[in-house]
């Protein structure tokens, strides 16, 4: 496997990032805002994430790095390897709640996303793939998802998106909510791909995400068979913020062409 040792290295790197997120419970944490009162960043996304890069350069000095909290390299092309990182994705979750947070980081090399990881820190739960060697949890393969209908469906979907809003015709996303099994909302990104991957919900949706969100989660839930585009049916390009939609194949055309509308 061309990427085997690589993959021991960035597994060996979140298990210890993992360490330490468990550490910083007994401390106080320092929470800042950023875009607004409720989007929160803490001392320790920051210190995750320069932890990572300081060996990441040290280790593999060709790499490029692109960060949630901007430590990394600034990318406007996705050649070569780059590393895409979220330290703790699902912030507010981190904070409020000690847990439904993760670290979520994929390696791409020329824009293909060829390693992808979500490490579900309090569950010690590892998400892994190697793109064409199929998707692991911890040492365990994850089965190729099978088919199903939107009436048996769960998906991941946050009420932010289904009050009035400038980005998206809310009634197709209401007329969702009528017609599936459940809607659930994780407050993490990368746990909802994760869940995804594993069949816990069949979709996820989302208005707004970064690449750093769905980098690792794009490449496991890929290796399962589950489709992932923007909210147009384009191919992700993972080097800004886009809408987003994964889902199992057999239901993915359907919620793009019967329930999503952009405005
Ligand atoms: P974060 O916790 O790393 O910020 C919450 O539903 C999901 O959306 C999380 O994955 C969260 O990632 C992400 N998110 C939260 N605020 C965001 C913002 N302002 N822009 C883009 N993504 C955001
Ligand atoms: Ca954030
Ligand atoms: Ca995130
Ligand atoms: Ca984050």
């Amino acid at each position: 496997m061309e990427h085997q040792m690589l993959d021991y290295y960035a597994k060996d790197l979140i298990k210890k990032a993992g360490i330490k997120i468990r550490h910083s419970f007994s401390s106080e944490l320092a929470i800042e805002s950023k875009s607004d009162a409720n989007d929160l960043v803490t001392n320790i996304d920051k210190e995750i994430e320069q932890y990572f890069i300081h060996h990441i350069r040290k280790d593999y000095p060709g790499h490029l790095i692109l960060g949630e909290e901007g430590f990394g390299d600034n990318i406007s092309a996705l050649d070569g390897y780059v590393w895409m990182l979220d330290p703790i994705d699902g912030t507010m979750n981190f904070i409020h709640q000690q847990r439904n947070f993760a670290i979520s980081l994929g390696i791409y090399k020329d824009g293909v996303g060829v390693l992808g990881y979500i490490y579900d820190v309090i569950h010690n739960e590892l998400y892994s793939a190697q793109k064409g060697h199929g998707a692991y949890l911890n040492d365990e393969p994850i089965p190729v998802l099978e088919s199903t209908t939107i009436s048996e469906a769960i998906i991941g979907l946050s009420p932010n998106w289904i009050i009035p809003n400038r980005r998206i015709d809310n009634e197709g996303l209401i007329k969702l909510v009528q017609d599936v099994r459940g809607i659930r909302s994780y407050g993490s990104a990368a746990l909802e791909l994760a869940y995804v991957a594993t069949g816990r919900i069949d979709a996820y949706i989302s208005l707004r995400l970064s690449p750093w969100d769905i980098a690792g989660g794009v490449v496991i839930a890929q290796e399962v068979g589950a489709v992932a585009t923007n909210l147009n049916g384009q191919p992700l390009k993972f080097l800004e913020q886009d809408t987003f939609l994964v889902a199992r194949k057999s239901i993915h055309e359907t919620l793009l062409s019967n329930y999503i509308s952009l405005k």
